[in-house]
């Protein structure tokens, strides 16, 4: 009988029936070592991790929500759900972090997640007020810690979520201050502003709010299928003009803005001509295809450094492939497939940063939350990274010109 698996007579064993058969070998890759995956090493690299941050967090659970029934056996479970678990309950915030009421406090923590809900820059679909909430309420199923990258973020990092941004719906320029004036203040604190959007008109008044605490010079790497660099659209500053707006800025210089991803039928001729005379760099699809990604992120890492102090990531989702990002303003074919979007993105991020805004989720037209899914991994993977590089707190001594909001008076 013939046996493809026959490594010749010499193998062989009784099989019943008392036929004589060669015995399958499958060592093709006898110098194959299993403890040389990743996979593996990531498993060894989780056993250096501290646990202290998720004990204390156990113990302040049982204080805050009294301690659980008798039948429990896990003494660590409370009356009432408190901080991470279990994943579907809860008030949420962004990752389950804390939510900081008195943003006077927000020094204390290394990075700080914003929600600014507006939609007001949109120029079809809308509904990216919804934005902040649909990540907040999907992010609550991830834990802080990430296996391949070996890290733990409530260990090796604080994060608070100071909730959202008063905008005021039917007004750009009224809300721009609302925004610029916030992210300032989160900025002058020395902890690292994390913006979820909100439409892409807030990238201006986000960077506008970095720069002004700082003399120091800011790029910009901005992934987009969206050139987003008119003056006005539609009479106004809508979210297809933010790098406009941001590159007028005395240290956000346009030679250090770097577009990647752009192309397709949604660029507006009149964003092109803004970029060619403004000597932006931009990246198509087909450029970081022929490239490939680590050489694409070396390439925008070194435009956008380049004589920059700093750089700033604004990601607009819809950067990634409409097909897995239904739930976005301006959806079109032909963009990031989402593993590339994160290692990319991650790429950038391992020099540091100075801010990040995720933008255009909009949930009314989602399914199933993917959209929202993966602007929170957008977050989550920038912070594993940094912590990862050690470049958590990088961006501090950028912060020249810290602002001075003033705060109500005490409440008696
Ligand atoms: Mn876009």
């Amino acid at each position: 009988m013939f046996d493809i698996f026959s490594t010749g007579p010499t193998k062989s064993s009784r099989i019943g029936g008392g036929v004589t058969r060669a015995k399958p070998s499958r060592r093709h890759h006898p110098d194959f070592d299993k403890l040389q995956m990743r996979g593996w090493k990531a498993a060894e690299k989780e056993a250096e991790l501290p646990s202290a941050a998720w004990e204390k967090e156990k113990q302040w659970a049982l204080r805050m929500g009294l301690t659980g029934s008798d039948c429990l056996e896990d003494k660590s479970i409370p009356t009432f759900a408190r901080g991470e678990l279990p994943h579907y309950a809860g008030i949420n915030t962004f990752l389950k972090a804390p939510y900081i009421e008195d943003v006077t406090a927000v020094g204390a923590y290394d990075a700080a997640v914003m929600g600014i809900p507006f939609d007001g820059g949109t120029t079809y679909r809308p509904g990216t007020r919804f934005g902040p909430q649909a990540l907040r309420k999907i992010s609550a199923l991830y834990t802080p810690y990430n296996y391949e990258m070996g890290v733990d973020l409530r260990e090796q990092m604080t994060l608070c979520d100071v909730g959202d941004v008063f905008t005021i719906p039917a007004n750009i320029e009224k809300t721009f201050d609302q925004i610029t004036r916030a992210v300032s203040h989160v900025a002058s604190s020395g902890a690292l502003p994390i913006m979820i959007g909100g439409d892409h008109s807030i990238g201006f008044p986000c960077v506008r709010g970095i720069a002004q605490c700082t003399s120091k010079r800011i790029g910009i790497v901005h992934f987009d299928r969206h050139i987003d660099i008119q003056e006005k659209d539609l009479d106004e500053r809508m979210h297809t003009t933010p790098w406009f707006h941001a590159t007028d800025l005395v240290n956000v210089p346009a030679v250090n803005l770097v577009q990647v991803g752009i192309g397709g039928w949604q660029v507006p001729r009149e964003g092109v001509t803004e970029a060619r005379k403004r000597n932006t760099n931009i990246f198509t699809m087909r450029d970081v295809e022929e490239m490939g990604l680590a050489e694409t992120a070396a390439r925008a890492l070194e435009l956008a450094w380049k004589d920059a102090d700093a750089v700033y990531i604004s990601f607009d989702i819809d950067s990634v492939d409409c097909g897995f990002v239904p739930g976005t303003g301006w959806p079109e074919p032909g963009g990031f497939l989402p593993r590339e979007a994160l290692e990319l993105v991650s790429l950038v991020a391992k020099e540091g940063i100075c801010g990040l805004e995720v933008v255009e989720v909009s949930p009314p037209y989602d399914c199933s939350d993917i959209t929202a899914l993966l602007a929170t991994r957008v977050i989550v993977d920038v912070l594993g990274t940094l912590v990862s590089h050690g470049k958590m707190g990088a961006h501090k001594h950028i912060i020249d010109k810290p602002v001075s909001i003033p705060a109500g008076p005490d409440v008696v």
